[in-house]
Order: structure tokens, then C-alpha cells, then sequence
């Protein structure tokens, strides 16, 4: 038997944080400026969270380089040399291990730890979170900067047990990198993940099946070497050019703003102003094209068609060319893509698409994918199938309070949350980037920026007037979702089956979670509700 007596006493901090990727280490800098005690717990065996874990061929961000970037110390942000115009993950995860050192970090960062628990003492205003070996911290405030898009999901495939070959996870990736040179490889998945890797896998395996439930829109990255008197130029005007792109809605810089609607032009104008974008690369600029494509479906019909004609032009086999070109949902209502040679990988010998829409994955046998039609025989399969977005991070912490209030009851019909920052009834929790923020929808790392510079001043200010807990009303709260929906609702978002609304998950509650108002919107709102006395919450 245990001996308790001989169990380590508790750590005891003044702010705890899940997570050590992009939002847990700049919550750590951020907050031991205040002089606060902070530690953050990192289930990974390295920091960067999402960098750190999704190795796959191809996994590079599609946002460009000199914007997916901490904007928090200038020289950073001058000395940090990009070397092409979108980062790759081994460039970002070194960029996340240059600003751990040039800041100390590391020290407060406690890796291979995973928080199983989080519980509230609500007489002692004070969180115990327990790992899973059992260790305890208390803290009186704990951050969750877990990530959206880090809890990986394999389907529930009969089978899947049986396979004699190796199977690969997208965002569960072998770090010592995986050769597929002479085998035969099955990618299920054609999100942002299936489409980064489908052309790098191409060539190296003998033969690439891919199956696709549903095809995505893809634009050209047009990825290129910095260009060096571009980075200079951006380099020079850094603190102005940040300003700009957070008064945004995108939180990225660089692109005029559309004028015109789609419908206020002729065919052929239009087609000109797509191909212009489709040359110069990358999506923000595409969606930036007209004022309306998010909101008017008669106007993304124009840009939806323009890239569907693409695609048909680029694949040679016209019934692959159908496949690929989606038709459930108006392009940018789901995350784009981007790409290098996607399409194109279509036109090589050695790569089949297999329709898994018409005729859907039944098991996976000994030998590889059986769908109702046929069984492909594979040495490798890669699950490019997503995460349980949003949510899953912290679904997978038991999170309750001492007077019995559980985040998984509370959360049962979709997440509730004030700003995405704070729940009601778990006082002293923040989230960074969670449901209800404009995260996902924004260049990151801005929002996470933005959302830990808003918590490490609420912090400050219950300090500085000693005070102990903050929360949300449920009645903010209740407000808050109910914005979030309607303006979803005012855009073309939701019809699409995205992991915005959890469809990519049997049984997920069908509800919209990022708020898609705008970063630019939502960081006036959240400074006005600070300029208010913090209305919608409480201080006590
Ligand atoms: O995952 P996804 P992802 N049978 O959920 C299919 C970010 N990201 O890892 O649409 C057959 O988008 C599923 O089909 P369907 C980015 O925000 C960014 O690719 O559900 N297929 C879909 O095709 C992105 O949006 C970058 O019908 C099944 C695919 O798997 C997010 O991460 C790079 C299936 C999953 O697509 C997630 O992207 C990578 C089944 N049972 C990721 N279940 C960059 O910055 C699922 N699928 C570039």
C-alpha cells in the first residue's frame, strides 16, 4: 500500500498552465513578467505542441512566415531569419525553440506530464490539477492552452487491430520520420493534413490509394525562398505591419481590402481578379477577392466554380477531376487548403482515388482497406482524419469544481463560454484560443497573444485590488454563444460539415464553435468589456 504520509507535498504555484505550445509559452513569459509563480505541463516529451507532434511529409503552416510569428519582442522578431515564404514544421518547432531559450522558459516547463484532473476548491479559491503519475499542483488560476486541433482521431474502423501493415496518424507522427519508398500506401483523409502529404508520399511509394469521403478546396501555396528584400521591407515597417493585420479580421496583414462585391462585376473581370490570386497564391488573398464570399452564396458560386474549373483543368482523368472538385460546400466555409502539386499528384501512374463517399470504408483487414466495393491491399496506411477539434483537449481533463459543477455536464450540448476566455460556474479558468474565440479562424499566434495579454491583465488587476476569483455570468455567457451563433448564422459558414461544428465527429453536438466576427471586432470588444470594470464577469 502507498504510503500517503511519503507522498510529495503539492506544488504549490500562483498560475498553472496546460500546455507547451505556442499559448503556454508566451503565458509563461507573460505572466513572470507580473512575478508571478507559473509552470506550464506539457504531455509531449519536447514544447511546441502542435509543431512538436505533426511530423507528417509536407506539414508546413499556411500562413506565411513572416506573420505566423510572436509579434512580443521586436528583436525576435528582427533577428529570426525565415528561409521560405511559408514555414515548414522543422523551421517553426526550431523558431519555437529559439524563443524558449532566448527567453528561459524551458526551466518552467515540465514535459512528459499530462494533466489527468482539474478540480476547484471553491472555499479556498484555488485550482488541483493532478497529473497522471499522480503529482499534484495547486494554483490559484489555471490556463488551458491545450490546443484546438491536438487531440488526434482515428475512426472507429472495425478491424483496425488486425492490420499486418504499419498505420501513421497524422498529427501522431514518428519522429524519426517514416520511409515509404517501394510500398504501397493508403491515405485516408483529404483535409489540410491529407492534401500537405499526398504529394510528397506520391513520390516516394510504389502505389498511393487515397480515399476521399469529401473533397476540399485546395488553392496553390506558391511556396518560394524568402524573397530578401521583402523580408527587409517588412522587417523595417514590423510594428506598423502587425498594427495593420490586427485590424483585421484575419489577423494577417498585407492584403488590400476587397471593395467591390462579386456580383458588382462582369464575368470576365472576375475571372481575371481570381486568376490574379490563384497566380500570386495563398487563401486569404482569394477570399479577399470581393466583400461577399463568406456571406452571399451567389457570390462564392462565382469563386467556388472559378476553382472547381481549375481543378478540372490541372487533373487529366475528367471522373478524378469530378471527385476532386467539391460541390457540398462554398469554398472557404471550410478550412482551405493549401497546396503544392496536389492536384497534379492525380496525374501520376502510381496514384489512384478511391471514392469512399459512394462506397464507404467498411474495415480494416489484415491486409488493408475493405470498402463496399473492394478490398485495396496496402503495406501502410495514414490516417489523415483530423482531431476532435475544439473541444477534445479539454474533454480529455476531468474538469469540476467542489460544488459539483463538471465542464463535460456543463458542455454536453456544444461549449459554453464568455469571449472563449472563461466558463461560467469554473471560476479562475482561463482558455486560450478555445470555443467562442476567433482563434482558428485567425493567424494563431496573434490570438494567442491577444487572449494571454487579456488574462495576464485580469490577473493584475485582481492583484492589484486583492482580489481572488474572476467568472463569467451565465447570463454573459449565455449572451456570448448566442453571438457567436448569429453571426455565424449571418455568414455561409455553417453550411458546411466542418470541424467548426464538430461534424467530424459521431455524435459531437452540432454547434458552431470559433467566433468568426473578426479578430479585429472581437479585440475591441474585449478591451471595451475590460474598459466597462470587466462587465459580464465577476471579481470577488
Ligand atoms: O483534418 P480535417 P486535418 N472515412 O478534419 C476525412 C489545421 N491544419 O488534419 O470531410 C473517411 O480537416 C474527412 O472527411 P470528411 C487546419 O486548421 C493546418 O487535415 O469528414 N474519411 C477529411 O477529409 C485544418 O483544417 C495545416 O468527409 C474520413 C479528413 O479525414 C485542421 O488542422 C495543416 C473519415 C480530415 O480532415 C485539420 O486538418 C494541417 C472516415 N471515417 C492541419 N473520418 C496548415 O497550416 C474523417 N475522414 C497547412
Amino acid at each position: 500500500m502507498p504510503d500517503a504520509s511519503h507522498a510529495p507535498a503539492p506544488r504549490q504555484l500562483e498560475v498553472a498552465i496546460v500546455g507547451g505550445g505556442l499559448g503556454g509559452l508566451y503565458a509563461i513569459h507573460r505572466l513572470r513578467k507580473l512575478g508571478l509563480r507559473v509552470r506550464a505541463y506539457e504531455a509531449g516529451s519536447g514544447i511546441g505542441g502542435t509543431w512538436f507532434w505533426n511530423r507528417y511529409p509536407g506539414a508546413r503552416c499556411d500562413v506565411e512566415s513572416l506573420e505566423y510569428s510572436y509579434s512580443f519582442s521586436d528583436e525576435l522578431q528582427q533577428e529570426w531569419k525565415w528561409p521560405e515564404r511559408y514555414g515548414t514544421q522543422p523551421e517553426i518547432l526550431k523558431y519555437i525553440n529559439h524563443v524558449a531559450d532566448r527567453f528561459d522558459l524551458r526551466r518552467d516547463v515540465q514535459l512528459n506530464t499530462r494533466i489527468k484532473a482539474a478540480t476547484f476548491d471553491g472555499a479556498a479559491n484555488e485550482w488541483t490539477l493532478r497529473t497522471e503519475s499522480g503529482e499534484e499542483i495547486r494554483a490559484r488560476y489555471c490556463i488551458m492552452a491545450a490546443g484546438n486541433l491536438s487531440t488526434p482521431r482515428v475512426p472507429d474502423f472495425k478491424g483496425i487491430g488486425s492490420f499486418k501493415g504499419k498505420w501513421y496518424h497524422s498529427g501522431l507522427w514518428p519522429h524519426e520520420g517514416v520511409d515509404f519508398t517501394g510500398l504501397r500506401v493508403g491515405v485516408i483523409g483529404t483535409g489540410s493534413s491529407g492534401v500537405q502529404m499526398i504529394p510528397l508520399i506520391a513520390r516516394q511509394a510504389k502505389h498511393l490509394h487515397v480515399f476521399q469521403r469529401t473533397a476540399n478546396f485546395s488553392l496553390p501555396a506558391r511556396n518560394a525562398p524568402m524573397d530578401e528584400a521583402r523580408e527587409s521591407r517588412h522587417k523595417a515597417e514590423y510594428p506598423a505591419r502587425r498594427r495593420a493585420a490586427y485590424d483585421t479580421p484575419f489577423a494577417i496583414g498585407g492584403y488590400p481590402r476587397p471593395t467591390k462585391s462579386a456580383l458588382d462585376v462582369t464575368e470576365e473581370e472576375r475571372n481575371a481578379a481570381y486568376e490574379a490570386k490563384w497566380q500570386e497564391g495563398g487563401s486569404i488573398s482569394y477570399l479577399y477577392t470581393y466583400t461577399d464570399l463568406l456571406v452571399n452564396k451567389e457570390a462564392n458560386d462565382t469563386a467556388s466554380e472559378f476553382a472547381r474549373n481549375k481543378i478540372r483543368g490541372i487533373v487529366k482523368d475528367q471522373r478524378t477531376a469530378e471527385l476532386l472538385a467539391p460541390k457540398d460546400h462554398p469554398i472557404g466555409t471550410k478550412r482551405l487548403c493549401l497546396d503544392t502539386n496536389y492536384y497534379e499528384t492525380y496525374n501520376r501512374d502510381n496514384v489512384v482515388l478511391v471514392d469512399v463517399r459512394s462506397a464507404p470504408i467498411q474495415e480494416i483487414t489484415e491486409k488493408g482497406v475493405r470498402t463496399t466495393e473492394a478490398e485495396y491491399e496496402l503495406d501502410a496506411i495514414v490516417f489523415a482524419t483530423g482531431f476532435d477539434a475544439m473541444t477534445g483537449a479539454l474533454r480529455e481533463i476531468d474538469i469540476r469544481t467542489s460544488d459539483g459543477a463538471v465542464l463535460a455536464d456543463h458542455w454536453a450540448g456544444g461549449p459554453l463560454t464568455y469571449l472563449g476566455l472563461m466558463v461560467s460556474g469554473f471560476p479562475n479558468m482561463f482558455v486560450v484560443t478555445g470555443p467562442g474565440s476567433p482563434g482558428v479562424k485567425t493567424q494563431m499566434i496573434a490570438s494567442i497573444e491577444q487572449h494571454v495579454d487579456w488574462i495576464a491583465d485580469a490577473i493584475d488587476h485582481l492583484g492589484r485590488h486583492q482580489l481572488d476569483r474572476i467568472e463569467p455570468s451565465p447570463q454573459a455567457e449565455a449572451e456570448w454563444v448566442g453571438h457567436v451563433n448569429a453571426v455565424a448564422d449571418s455568414t455561409l459558414y455553417p453550411l458546411a460539415n466542418s470541424w467548426y461544428v464538430g461534424a467530424n465527429i459521431p455524435g459531437k453536438p452540432r454547434v458552431f464553435m470559433p467566433y468568426v466576427g473578426g479578430f479585429d471586432r472581437y479585440k475591441r470588444h474585449c478591451d471595451e468589456i475590460v474598459g466597462k470594470g470587466y462587465e459580464g464577469f465577476t471579481l470577488s
